[in-house]
């Protein structure tokens, strides 16, 4: 089946598409639709739908009735008080979020914001959150939310891995002694906020 994927993110597609397998997942810019809606939601729930529906209309407007998913999602670390969290794509370092104007920091500039904020605080917990819907209409969906526990890297350390993307770098996971960066895509998506969330929603999917 063809399920529409509300992202802007081709990390995130790339992800959803390795538990779909079955299925053909498309993201706006595929069919060159521009696509950048808004994220005006309080949490990542929210956030998640506001994306699931303006995607909806726009695809119903073109006669598509295929399925939807949006994620929303964030590292949300608990000696920020869960910052960046629903911010994390917009996080310019000491509690500062920007959506618009000037240049926006890289993956990689945010990491060494987030560090630098972070200091050398010994309560290093954090967690990826993923929450992601599946809606068939505007009133109709499924919705899960998702984790990743993990640690901050040391400051000292910076960070460490080449793979996936955003803050994989600086998610150390004590259990496996390796950042999320450091893991092959199978193994990100066996234990990760979006994996787990994509695997929930793929049993409802079916074959
Ligand atoms: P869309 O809104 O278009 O889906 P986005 O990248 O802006 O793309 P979000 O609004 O959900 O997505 O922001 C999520 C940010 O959180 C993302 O840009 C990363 O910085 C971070 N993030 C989320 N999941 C991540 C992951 O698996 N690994 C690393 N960083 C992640």
């Amino acid at each position: 089946m063809t399920i529409w994927f509300a992202t802007g993110n081709a990390h995130k597609k790339a992800e959803l598409a390795a538990v779909l397998q079955e299925h053909e997942i498309r993201i706006p810019a595929d069919a060159g639709i521009e696509f950048d809606p808004e994220e005006t939601g309080a949490t990542f729930l929210e956030n998640a739908l506001i994306k699931a529906r303006a995607l909806y209309r726009l695809t119903a407007e073109k006669g598509l009735a295929d399925p939807i998913i949006a994620d929303d999602s964030g590292l949300c670390v608990d000696a920020l008080g869960g910052r960046p969290g629903i911010y994390s794509a917009r996080y310019q370092g000491v509690g500062r979020y920007g959506s618009e104007g000037g240049k926006k920091p890289d993956a990689a500039e945010r990491n060494a914001l987030l560090l630098r904020e972070l200091g050398d605080n010994p309560n290093r917990k954090a967690r990826f959150v993923c929450a992601m819907v599946l809606l068939f209409s505007e009133d109709r969906f499924f919705a899960v939310q998702e984790t990743l526990e993990g640690e901050i890297i040391s400051r000292a350390e910076g960070k460490r891995g080449g793979g996936g993307f955003g803050y994989d770098p600086i998610l150390w996971l004590p259990e496996l002694g390796r950042t999320v960066a450091e893991l092959s895509e199978e193994e990100k998506n066996r234990i990760s906020h979006r994996g787990k969330a994509a695997m929930a929603l793929a049993k409802l999917l079916g074959g």
